[in-house]
């Protein structure tokens, strides 16, 4: 949770930072976050779960000016889950609706759904909802996830990464925010949506031939994750890379690697780089 440093006789050591961890868990704890949920998380979304944040807009579509910051209010995520409870489609969508233009798409995409969906898995294990009200929520966050990325506005030359889970991996949207960051990279996604055979996933890769292929492992045995991978590896060719992410992907596979957000769009504009200069 807090690693402390160590003085020369062995005492603790906290720092600034260490003290402001403490403080967000201890707000988000009583914002009614479980501890357990939030211990690896870092502390940009602690500080949204303590209700606290304010965000650099980093959007390139949305009406918000890139560098301007924006804030996510809590009581918005609540507002939703509220509309939600009483199974209210119009008012839920609305809800998403207005925060999807209020913070733009890379912001609610990767702040807004993570803080709201960390809150129904809360209030899930809680048994304070029903799981209509998770799919509610669920299926109004996936159309306007869709709507972030967009195949027909990609560069000409843009990396290819297809995105897709495999076949018991019904949690599609982290995936769907994982391609949306993808996009505003400079990728073109080719989002072949949750729960593809090996085979399946296989064929369709070797039809587009993408730089990489983007796998979603939320919650998938490690005997799985391992199948699953070495069987697409038989069938792509070496250049073409596996990437995996989600909370279970696990970075002891042979013929993968495991990226977080940041660092799989890191990637992705490395690339784009690289062939805009071969261009030049
Ligand atoms: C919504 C939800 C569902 C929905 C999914 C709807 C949908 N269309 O996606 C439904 C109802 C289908 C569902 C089913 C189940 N669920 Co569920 N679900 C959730 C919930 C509430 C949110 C999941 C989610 O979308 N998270 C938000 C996203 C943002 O997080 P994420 O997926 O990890 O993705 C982030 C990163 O990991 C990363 N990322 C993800 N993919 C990729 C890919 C790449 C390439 C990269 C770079 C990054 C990346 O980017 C994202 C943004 O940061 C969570 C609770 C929670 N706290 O998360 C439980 C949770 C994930 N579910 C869980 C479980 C156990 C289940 C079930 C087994 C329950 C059951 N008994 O039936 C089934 C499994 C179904 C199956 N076979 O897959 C557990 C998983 C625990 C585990 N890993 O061991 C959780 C954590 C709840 C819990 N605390 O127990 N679930």
């Amino acid at each position: 949770m807090v690693t402390p440093l160590r003085s020369d006789g062995g005492t603790r050591r906290y720092t600034e930072s260490h003290l402001k961890r403490f403080q967000l868990l201890g707000a988000a704890v009583d914002a009614g976050h479980r501890i357990s949920d939030l211990v690896e998380l870092d502390q940009a979304i602690l500080a949204q779960l303590a209700g606290t944040v304010r965000t650099r807009a980093v959007d390139r579509q949305a009406s918000n000016r890139k560098g301007e910051y924006v804030t996510l209010d809590p009581r918005s995520v609540t507002e939703a889950i509220g509309y939600a409870k009483e199974l209210d489609a119009t008012n839920v969508e609305r809800c998403l609706g207005i925060q999807y233009r209020l913070l733009g798409a890379s912001t609610f995409r990767t702040h807004f759904c993570r803080v709201l969906l960390t809150r129904v898995g809360t209030l899930w294990e809680q048994g304070e909802i029903s799981m209509a009200t998770e799919h509610l929520l669920s299926a109004a966050l996936k159309s306007l996830l869709l709507r972030t990325f967009d195949a027909s506005s990609t560069a000409a030359n843009a990396p290819k990464v297809v995105f897709t889970t495999p076949d018991d991996e019904q949690h599609e949207l982290g995936l769907l925010i994982a391609a949306g960051v993808a996009a505003d990279a400079g990728a073109e996604v080719i989002n072949l949506g949750p729960q593809l055979p090996a085979d399946v996933v296989g064929r369709a890769v070797l039809k587009q031939h993408p730089f990489a292929l983007a796998l979603s492992m939320v919650n998938v045995p490690l005997g799985t994750q391992r199948a699953y991978v070495r069987r697409l590896r038989n069938i792509l060719p070496d250049p073409i890379q596996i990437w995996l992410g989600g909370a279970d992907a696990r970075n002891d596979i042979a013929g993968c690697e495991v990226l977080g957000l940041e660092e799989m769009a890191a990637r992705i504009r490395e690339v784009v780089a690289v062939r805009a200069s071969a261009t030049s």
